[in-house]
């Protein structure tokens, strides 16, 4: 504790200026938004006004809306820089829906002709898609449900049935922009909402066709999960006793294809965002060269016992290996956005991944492998696969994985292993007596692997695969780097 303040916050956060209008419906409330596009609109309506208030709705669990709401929906962002820790509170949430509690007041809000966009970060799983695909998942009991019940539970079945809202009011829509880390985000989106659409009415599916505006977009910062001791700091640090506050890196990154509804939008570009009419080069460096090596060092690092990104790569055998996975395996299989050079891309994330102000938990990173090694790692595979290029240490992430899934670390400790898909890999683990045949088996899971890719795959995976139980990760990457 330092000298001066107070040994107990006394102080609860209120708002003391008026809360902007809501211009801005947000589903699934979770840190990464709070910490990112929450505060890149709040600067936007600093600098060139504008009403984009953001009502955030909480699709699950009403513990954000139970710690914001107290506090008028501001929170404290606490930026960890490797020299040190800011702390500002945000001020562009100004309230919080929980949508099982009610989701007609979800519908209600989304339909309000003052919100001009609906913005989304439900993670890969709230897609409720395969992803593998990219189509809709018709038979996900949130999907079933909501194909029948005018009150939905699922983001797409929310989007959907306020739009049709909009447009029987005679309403133009809102541009729905999703935030998430998925492979053409916006128009997967819309591939989604306009099958969902034709099975509920095609008339609708024709004017979200023709009205509706889905952007693209790439988004990037490091948010570990805010933690008891994240909130104690806070405490410390502002003497407010700030019930959910979200840390995050001083890096900061938005990507986002200009197209929106009649054009209205904060104005991004007033604070940094990149404003462009294609984000797929953007997209694909940061999914396969961040969220990649973030997922095989997620696997491995967990396997070897390491609790965070820092400390896995503090260990120079995990830091050769994420080298080689960008200038070997990654970087061949992608094309740069104008203007950047992916070496100097490489380099800045490892800085970053080695920011000690950061402990960013490889099991958080873990969660739902079988939504993310797609976009992350199998996508490079195949495209390497073709061109004729090895990819031992993406081959190797993938093996991780599966080991990973089986539930047990390499001290035969359980793993907490949290993934839509985990009680059928686990099975998986549970009927096979040979490794030839689990990693048959769960190269056999279509929703993750394209057949062709398994089969090329499959030799390859098994001998990675045996090196992690003979040897453990440390050691058969040092082998292999
Ligand atoms: C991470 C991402 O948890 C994960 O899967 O890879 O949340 C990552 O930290 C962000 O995409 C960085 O922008």
């Amino acid at each position: 504790m330092e000298a001066g303040l107070p040994a107990e916050p006394q102080m609860t956060l209120r708002r003391t200026e008026p809360a902007p209008a809501i211009g801005i419906v947000h589903l699934g409330l979770g840190a990464f938004f709070r910490a990112h596009g929450a505060i890149y609109i709040e600067e936007a309506m600093a600098a060139s006004g504008g009403d984009w208030g953001i009502l955030g709705v909480s699709l699950q669990r009403p513990d954000i809306r139970d710690a914001l709401q107290p506090q008028d929906g501001l929170y404290t962002a606490l930026e960890l820089g490797p020299q040190g820790e800011t702390a500002r509170i945000v001020t562009s949430v100004t309230g919080v829906l929980v949508a099982p509690e009610n989701p007609q007041a979800v519908l209600d809000a989304m339909a309000d002709p003052g919100v001009r966009i609906v913005s989304l970060t439900v993670t890969e799983k709230g897609y409720c898609h395969e992803p593998a695909t990219g189509r809709l998942d018709a038979s996900h009991p949130d999907i079933t449900h909501d194909l029948t019940n005018p009150l939905p539970r699922s983001a797409i079945g929310f989007l959907v049935r306020a739009l049709d809202r909009r447009r029987l009011a005679g309403l133009p829509p809102f541009t729905v922009l999703t935030c998430d880390n998925l492979p053409g985000n916006g128009h997967l989106l819309r591939g989604l909402a306009l099958d969902f659409a034709c099975r509920v009415d095609p008339v609708l599916a024709r004017w979200i066709e023709a009205e509706v505006r889905f952007p693209a977009t790439m988004v990037d910062r490091i948010v570990p999960a805010t933690t008891p001791e994240v909130i104690a700091r806070v405490a410390t640090l502002t003497g407010l006793a700030d019930r959910a506050p979200v840390q995050h890196e001083p890096f900061r990154q938005w990507v986002v294809e200009d197209s929106f509804v009649d054009g209205h939008r904060p104005d991004l570009a007033a604070v940094g965002v990149e404003l462009v009419a294609d984000v797929t080069a953007h997209e694909n460096m940061k999914l396969r060269m961040l969220n990649g090596t973030h997922s095989a060092l997620a696997y491995l690092g967990y396997l070897a016992g390491h609790e965070t990104i820092a400390d896995t790569v503090a260990d120079p055998v995990f830091a050769r290996i994420v080298s080689n996975l960008w200038t070997r395996e990654i970087i061949p299989a992608i094309t740069a956005p104008t203007g950047v050079n992916l070496h100097s891309y490489a380099d800045r994330l490892l800085e970053r991944y080695r920011n000690p102000g950061i402990r960013h938990r490889t099991w958080q990173i873990a969660m739902d492998g079988s939504q993310k090694l797609p976009q992350r790692i199998l996508g490079t595979l195949a495209e390497n696969l073709v061109a004729g290029r090895e990819s031992p240490g993406l081959i190797l992430a993938v093996a991780a994985w599966m080991r990973y899934v089986g539930g047990l670390d390499e001290r035969g400790q359980p793993i907490d292993v949290r993934d839509p898909m985990s009680a059928r890999l686990r099975a998986a683990h549970a009927s096979h007596d040979t490794l030839e045949g689990l990693v048959a088996a769960l190269l056999g899971f279509r929703e993750i692997f394209p057949e062709a890719l398994s089969h090329a795959l499959a030799p390859k995976i098994t001998t990675a695969y045996k090196a992690l139980i003979s040897k453990g990760a440390r050691r058969t990457i040092e082998e292999l780097t």
